[in-house]
């Protein structure tokens, strides 16, 4: 399963995808624009930042469990860059906010996260997985080969992130009616040394995804960018989208 290689369709899919689900804000662009930071992100949970607000959206609005179901969640992503760091935010609207764990590099999936993958190469098989929680708890994995075992073997890997989250009602408290929730977070740019720091223009590829449990469904809904892709979906790296540094 882990060995299906799909290249030749893989832009295709994006051009769908930046269609249909108008998700990068300059679209004469074929991938979304990382655009780099003018000023200082603080890393505090808030979105504040005018650069924030100039950042390409990333709309994680294809429903891919339960099958059939219409979006019902809002999620929104976005990436800057600078020297540093990659930055990454979501705004996620949810009214059950629910943590799984406060240990890192737990198996978060098992309650409210929200997760990236990035891919600095196509041709080459290494990738990173970041998976961060409504409470600011991180599992973050680095991948040398999508078939050289699994994530247990591979999250020992440290990237050094940091991150705030701030939410909009309670986490863990099912009885009240939630709002959302923010992440933001800085990824240094010393995590992907093996690839180097992206040069302006340079393309990786990368995805979004969310896990959204609530007391409104009988299944959590897993929510990404990328409109199609197998039950594995979270590795499927030949979907995954172009990333442009700016
Ligand atoms: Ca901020
Ligand atoms: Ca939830
Ligand atoms: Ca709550």
């Amino acid at each position: 399963m882990y060995k299906t290689i799909l290249p030749a369709t893989a832009l295709l899919t994006v051009s769908v995808v930046l269609t249909g689900c108008q998700t990068t804000a300059n679209r004469s662009t074929p991938g979304y624009v990382c655009r780099r930071a003018d000023g200082l992100i603080e890393i505090d949970g808030e979105l504040s930042e005018t650069d924030w607000g100039n950042a390409c959206l990333i709309d994680v609005c294809h429903v891919h469990q339960p099958r059939g179901t219409k979006q019902i969640s809002r999620t929104v992503a976005h990436l800057l860059r600078d020297d540093e760091y990659l930055y990454l935010a979501f705004d996620c609207e949810d009214i059950d906010i629910w943590s799984y764990s406060d240990t890192p590099d737990d198996e978060l999936w098992n309650g409210d996260v929200v997760e990236f993958f990035v891919k600095p190469a196509r041709h080459k098989p290494l990738y990173y997985e970041f998976v961060i929680a409504p409470n600011g708890t991180l599992f973050d994995g680095r991948y040398p080969s999508r078939g050289a075992g699994g994530y247990k073997r591979f999250k020992p890997w440290t990237s050094g992130t940091r991150i705030a989250t701030r939410i909009r009602g309670t986490d863990s408290d099912w009885t009240d009616t939630d709002q959302g929730y923010t992440v933001e977070a800085a990824i240094p740019m010393s995590a992907f040394a093996e690839s180097g720091v992206p040069q302006p223009g340079a393309t990786w590829t990368f995805s979004a995804f969310r896990y959204d449990y609530s007391k409104a469904y009988e299944a959590p809904l897993l929510l990404m960018v990328i409109p199609h892709a197998p039950d594995w979906g979270f590795h499927y790296y030949e979907g995954y989208l172009p990333l442009v540094f700016e």
